[in-house]
């Protein structure tokens, strides 16, 4: 209910709707419409309430809440469901716990803070409250295993765009899951997947990006950076969020219909941070020192080793490192 009465409110935003016009296109009693606005009130929007006029949307919130989002996102093709939570330990272990649980395609999980929040190989991803956005979606394509790496390169490039067109900013890919601004990481990706040996059941990708952060921690105040800082001014978190979603469900769908990474490709190499870069590559057995050259059709990055030679090198299998910082 209360997500019907926000979206009417929205829909009128400025003008007064009566509460006996919101009782009466909703079924429920103006007691019960009064009880909800109480509630929109605490939750931070501006909702003006004069008698006999009724109720006027005057201002909303920078907050991400479920209901703004299914409102905001509701011609979405991709958006399922969307859970929010205050505080959770990692919204990529929920979402696993959702997606073994028969959760679909298109939930989404959003959380205001992670106490445990991850990065890649066990790493710590750091989640503040109310200044960075941690989510996971929850993807089930009908691709083989080793095509999900590009689901990552797909949801960089959507996230490059989303924060660009929000904030303006100048913003880089280091291929393939950390998104850069000012040579500092403001943005990073991480995806896991349960999969048998042809088959993938599913797919997460989780999201972490700075965005009104003031202060970090000393482990990383070198390496990393939050929108506010770079733009000088706070970013609203559920525009970032509504355009990762739309940037991203055209570049996947595009790829899963047509098999095609075309575009995505197109970005990150647009973007990136890593062409024309000496690069170290870090996998299990060895490390090589080498140039990235390109990024091919596949989303694989091609480097070129001190030999000469150029080899292909698959996101998910290896480190690639800058040798001077990002
Ligand atoms: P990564 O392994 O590439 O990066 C992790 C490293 O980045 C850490 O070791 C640390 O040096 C640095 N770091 C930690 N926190 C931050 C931060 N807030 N900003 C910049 N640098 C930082 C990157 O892993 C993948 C991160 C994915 C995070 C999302 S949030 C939603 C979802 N849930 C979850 O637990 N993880 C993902």
């Amino acid at each position: 209910m209360k997500k019907e009465i926000l979206e009417i409110l929205k829909n009128n935003k400025n003008s007064f709707i009566s509460g006996e016009e919101l009782s009466n296109k909703l079924g429920v009693t103006r007691t019960a419409i009064w009880k909800y606005i109480n509630i929109l009130k605490e939750e931070g929007y501006k909702i003006e309430s004069i008698s006999r006029k009724g109720y006027k949307l005057v201002e909303e919130p920078d907050i991400l809440s479920r209901e703004e989002l299914l409102i905001e996102l509701k011609l979405s093709r991709f958006v399922d469901d969307i859970y929010y939570f205050d505080k959770v330990d990692s919204t990529n272990s929920f979402a696993k716990k959702l997606a073994l649980e028969g959760a679909k395609e298109g939930t989404i999980i959003l959380s205001n803070e992670q106490t445990g929040g991850r990065g890649r190989l066990g790493r710590v991803w750091i989640s503040p409250p109310c200044s960075s956005i941690s989510m996971s979606l929850i993807l089930k394509p009908s691709i083989r295993p080793w095509d999900a790496a590009k689901i990552t390169e797909i949801t960089a490039a959507a996230v490059a765009i989303a924060i660009e067109k929000v904030t303006n900013l100048d913003v880089n890919i280091k291929w393939p899951n950390d998104i850069i601004i000012q040579n500092k990481k403001v943005c990073g990706i991480l995806t896991e997947m349960g999969a048998e040996l042809d088959n993938i059941n599913y797919v997460i990708v989780g999201i972490g990006i700075n965005v009104n952060i003031d202060e970090f921690p000393d482990e990383i105040k070198e390496v990393a950076t939050s929108l506010k800082k770079v733009a000088g001014k706070e970013i609203s978190r559920k525009e970032i969020v509504i355009n990762i979603v739309r940037e991203f469900e055209k570049l996947y769908y595009n790829f899963i219909e047509t098999g095609s990474l075309k575009e995505t490709v197109e970005i990150c190499k647009r973007k990136s941070a890593t062409l024309g870069k000496t690069v170290k590559i870090i996998n299990k057995s060895e490390t090589i020192i080498a140039e990235a050259v390109d990024i091919n059709d596949e989303g694989e990055l091609l480097v070129r080793k001190e030999n000469g030679e150029i080899i292909s090198v698959i996101s998910g299998e290896v480190s690639v490192r800058g040798i001077n910082g990002y």
